[in-house]
């Protein structure tokens, strides 16, 4: 019993030191408000606007991001869950040694499968709904198999910003889907500060250089689009022997590939090939060019795309407005295979601001850096 309180007690100081260190080391002032009571929006933006309710500071002094709360449990709830993933974690661990690996199709698939598209009301309905098929992770977005052993360790990333009810959407289709492909796998959501374009590729090197110092080692990157769901789970969440380009036939384009060398929405990378390459490119700033910079690394390396047939790797994507468009993308992958060696992960900075495990996923903000100084130059189109 004595123990139990102390680890507890442990786990709870743990967990606020990481909180500490994340507000230390930005000189941010975060208010981390317990939410989640019935009918809250899951992801309540809290806008900085007072002293010290969350928000920093930018280059022309105005307070420029609002704080992303994740919250679901208090703090209690936060430490038995950390502990019950502790205990399973010691329980996978013994068991590991005696389990089988699991079978190469797994006995669970659907084929086609029916998609959830209504959106939640919030996190909490989300985790109600997985807790009710015995989907729900016991933290961090975890869950691997307890009858066998997964051949893979996979990190799920999907770069974020402003997009809430894709996330719910995307927690409530994939957790059952990606069990019963029985994956062991964790799901990081990784959104950006600030208010400069979105940069989706950089955001991938972040999440799998943290999901690695977090939890690793992975041996395997699903590389994510928030907004795409997999219509058919005989399309494995794995790395293959080559790179794989996972969403081949999504809805908006009318279930064909676009073209022979796409590599968007969602893809599939062994750590090996992650690192061979140098990662993604971090330049790509706004919309469009980072997926084709990826494939090209990919192939100058000597690498093959792999992908399933169009009628398996099938997406549905939410309808949402184009983003911001990045006029300089052809310039950039004209002249990419000078940059491979210098452009990547071995040039890659950031900060990361804050982290928060819930049962369904981790969820970190980060500030990258080297954004754009002028950015409305990138929307030339
Ligand atoms: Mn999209």
């Amino acid at each position: 019993m004595m123990l139990l309180i102390g680890c507890a007690l442990l786990l709870q100081f743990s967990y606020n030191v990481s909180l500490f260190e994340a507000w230390k080391s930005t000189e941010l002032l975060f208010v981390v408000k317990p939410l989640m009571t019935g009918g809250q929006r899951f992801l309540r933006r809290v806008v900085a606007g007072g002293s010290g309710d969350g928000g920093s500071i930018n280059k022309t002094g105005k307070r420029e991001w609002v704080m992303l709360v994740a919250n679901v449990n208090d703090s209690h709830n936060r430490t038995s869950s950390s502990m019950l993933s502790k205990h399973s974690a010691q329980n996978n661990s013994q068991i590991n040694s005696t389990l089988q690996p699991c079978p190469l199709v797994s006995p669970h698939l659907l084929g086609p499968i029916k998609l959830i598209l209504d959106a939640p009301a919030s996190l909490h309905e989300v985790e109600d709904g997985l807790e009710k098929i015995g989907a729900l992770p016991a933290f961090a977005g975890h869950w691997q198999p307890s009858t066998c052993l997964s051949h893979d360790r996979v990190a799920i990333i999907i770069p974020f910003r402003n997009r809430d009810t894709h996330l719910c959407l995307f927690l409530l289709n994939m957790h059952p889907f990606l069990q019963r492909q029985l994956i062991n796998y964790s799901i990081f959501v990784v959104e950006q500060a600030g208010q400069a374009p979105f940069n989706r590729a950089m955001l991938f090197n972040v999440g799998a250089v943290e999901a690695q110092k977090l939890s690793g080692p992975y041996d395997c990157y699903v590389f994510h689009d928030v907004d795409l769901l997999p219509e058919d789970d005989r399309n494995i969440y794995n790395c293959p022997q080559q790179p794989r380009h996972m969403a081949v036939a999504v809805n908006k384009f009318k279930y064909k590939l676009p073209y022979p060398t796409c590599f968007g929405g969602a893809c599939a990378l062994s750590q090996k090939h992650f690192e061979q390459v140098n990662g993604f490119s971090n330049m790509f700033w706004a919309w469009g060019g980072e997926d084709d910079e990826m494939s090209k690394r990919l192939t100058d390396h000597g690498l093959q795309i792999s992908r399933y047939p169009e009628k398996i790797a099938r997406y549905h994507m939410h309808k949402h407005a184009q983003q911001a468009i990045n006029a300089n993308r052809f310039n950039l992958l004209n002249t990419a295979p000078t940059r491979y060696d210098k452009d990547g992960l071995n040039s890659l900075k950031y900060t990361r601001l804050a982290l928060h495990q819930n049962r369904s996923f981790t969820w970190m903000l980060v500030k990258l850096s080297g954004e754009p100084e002028n950015f409305p130059q990138l929307r030339g189109e």
